[in-house]
């Protein structure tokens, strides 16, 4: 027995990356399985798994359904102690709890102006008075972090969940070509350098969309990141 995880389209579900990166990155065995977000069958798709009505949704080896990425991630977090998860340490991890829980409820206009797109990205970009207030808070809470870490790589150092729930906030960043920091910009790098999001990315790739769901008013340009 072992996890099934159900996610949707791998080039533009946010949520599904991180389901997917918490499970993958820290070697926690599991089998994925996509339910079309623009198929039309969504909520049939989904009616298996009632009261969830988004993806991701896992179901743990002993069947029970847990919905909603911040409850996977605790849920797997409490179920695998060793896999670090979470940074051991408690100040850090505290801090890395504060800072997915920001990512889960907040940075509203980040989400509905830059929906995710891995597939390609966009030139000239116009962003709004309230995405340039998501990306000054996203730079003080990376910065909080990097502090706390010593200015390691990762936010904590090692990989953890902090990082994977910011894995899409740095693919909206590459896509849209948002103006960041230095610092926040070679996070961006490290996130689209990183084998696993590499993978789902390529996986996606293999799915041709016409029409095209998120186009925007720019020119559209290849993805900066690795291939
Ligand atoms: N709060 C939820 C958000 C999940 C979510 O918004 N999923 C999107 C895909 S990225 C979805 O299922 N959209 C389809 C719909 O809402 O009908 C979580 O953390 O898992």
């Amino acid at each position: 027995m072992t996890y099934d995880l159900y996610i949707g389209d791998r080039t533009f579900s946010s949520w599904s990356l991180r389901g997917w990166l918490m499970l993958k990155s820290f070697g926690i065995p599991f089998k994925s399985h996509i339910l079309g977000l623009y198929s039309g069958t969504l909520e049939a798709d989904l009616a298996p798994f009632a009261p969830a009505r988004q993806v991701p949704v896992l179901k743990t080896p002993k069947g029970h359904m847990i919905f909603d990425t911040l409850a996977i991630a605790e849920t797997l977090a409490q179920a695998h102690p060793k896999a670090g998860l979470w940074p051991e340490d408690p100040a850090r991890r505290g801090a890395a709890r504060s800072l997915v829980a920001q990512m889960h409820s907040g940075f509203s206009a980040l989400r509905t102006h830059c929906p995710m797109n891995l597939q390609n990205a966009w030139e000239e970009f116009e962003v709004s008075e309230n995405l340039y207030a998501d990306l000054a808070y996203l730079e003080t809470l990376w910065n909080y972090a990097f502090k706390m870490s010593g200015d390691q790589d990762w936010l904590f150092g090692a990989y953890s969940l902090a990082d994977v729930f910011f894995a899409p906030v740095a693919a909206r960043i590459a896509c849209y070509k948002l103006p960041v920091s230095q610092q926040a910009q070679q996070y961006v790098d490290k996130h689209l350098a990183h084998q696993d999001f590499r993978q789902w990315r390529a996986m996606g790739l293999t799915k041709h969309y016409d029409p095209f769901p998120y186009n925007m008013p720019c020119a559209s340009v290849p993805w900066p990141g690795p291939r």
